[in-house]
């Protein structure tokens, strides 16, 4: 599914990200993966889904695929793509991420992959900290910690994942 967004919104995101990130990091190894810096935009009361963002490092000599995720915060949670088509900019569920040797994945708000948090069950505050399992096909499990971060993009498009 997908539906079109407004380029000026990705823009302001884009901004908010540049802010986060000096904020805090925080970093998770397991094997030859690093997870950097995994963290969650703010909610507005009643959201009933929010996005996560996390860099995913792979310096193993095989590839990897990330699987999926669970969070007790969530029912469920997926893994999106946004891409530009033309002048808008779209998004959809890829299910899974492949990760080559050597490859490094970034997610960012506006762009490219995130996680969606589907079904939250509390409303996301600056400053909580969110538990997050990621599945890969052969790292296994990994335990991670979302960091809620507020930004300004998360105020500027507050419904951006409830058509899903
Ligand atoms: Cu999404």
């Amino acid at each position: 599914m997908s539906f079109p967004l407004s380029l000026r919104h990705g823009a302001t995101l884009l901004a908010g990200l540049a802010l986060s990130f000096a904020v805090q990091a925080h970093e998770y190894k397991i094997g030859e993966l690093t997870v950097e810096h995994p963290w969650a935009r703010t909610t507005v009361p009643g959201q009933p889904a929010g996005g996560a963002y996390l860099n995913i490092e792979n310096k193993s000599t095989h590839s990897d695929k990330l699987l999926g995720a669970t969070s007790p915060a969530a029912k469920s949670v997926e893994i999106h793509t946004m891409s530009m088509d033309g002048n808008v900019m779209k998004m959809r569920e890829v299910g899974t991420i492949e990760i080559k040797p050597s490859e490094k994945i970034t997610m960012q708000p506006g762009n490219g992959y995130h996680i969606m948090l589907m079904g939250l069950s509390q409303q996301l505050k600056a400053g909580d900290k969110i538990p997050l399992t990621l599945s890969f096909e052969k790292g296994g499990k990994i335990d991670v910690m979302l960091f809620v971060e507020d930004n300004n993009g998360a105020k500027a498009m507050p419904m951006d994942h409830v058509q899903h």
